[in-house]
């Protein structure tokens, strides 16, 4: 559906990289509607939620450390199938099996240090922006690119 959001965030490094603006660019010339945006650093117990269902993997700890290292740039985007063409956009977990073209593939090299998440389905969407934003700050508004971007 054209209403479709899902849950983007510009890691630690993608910030500390200076990538912020280009990756927010390759959404809105994709067409996609931004939602809410912030710049966080919202502490290790929020980033242990939102890697809760990796807990029990040996990178966990790892993972928690290099995200709280740092600001992150937390946003939803609004789009058709944003949840499926925003992972599509991030490319492969692991950077060396991204494709050219995609942010980890043009921007990073290693695992742990990949720039950018976002959500893996519909449903983890719903919770991550649950998670990151107050209802209030998801603004509903309409954008005049609307009638050239959808049929
Ligand atoms: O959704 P995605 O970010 O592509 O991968 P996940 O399997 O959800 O893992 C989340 C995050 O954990 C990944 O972006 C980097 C890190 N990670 C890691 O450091 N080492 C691994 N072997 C797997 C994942
Ligand atoms: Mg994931």
């Amino acid at each position: 559906s054209t209403t479709e959001r899902t849950f983007i965030a510009i890691k630690p490094d993608g910030v500390q990289r200076g990538l912020v603006g280009n990756i927010i660019s390759r959404f809105e010339a994709r067409g996609f509607k931004l939602v809410a945006l912030k710049l966080v650093k919202p502490g290790k117990e929020h980033l242990e939620k939102h890697y809760a269902d990796l807990s029990s993997k040996p990178f966990f700890a790892g993972l928690v450390e290099y995200m709280n290292s740092g600001p992150i740039v937390a946003m939803v985007w609004e789009g058709l199938d944003a949840v499926k063409t925003g992972r599509a956009m991030l490319g492969a977990t692991n950077p060396l099996a991204s494709a050219p073209g995609t942010i980890r593939g043009d921007f990073s090299l290693q695992t742990g240090r990949n720039v950018c998440h976002g959500s893996d389905s519909v449903e983890n969407a719903e919770k991550e922006i649950a998670l990151w934003f107050n209802k209030e700050d998801l603004i509903s508004w309409e954008s005049a690119q609307k009638a050239w971007i959808y049929e």
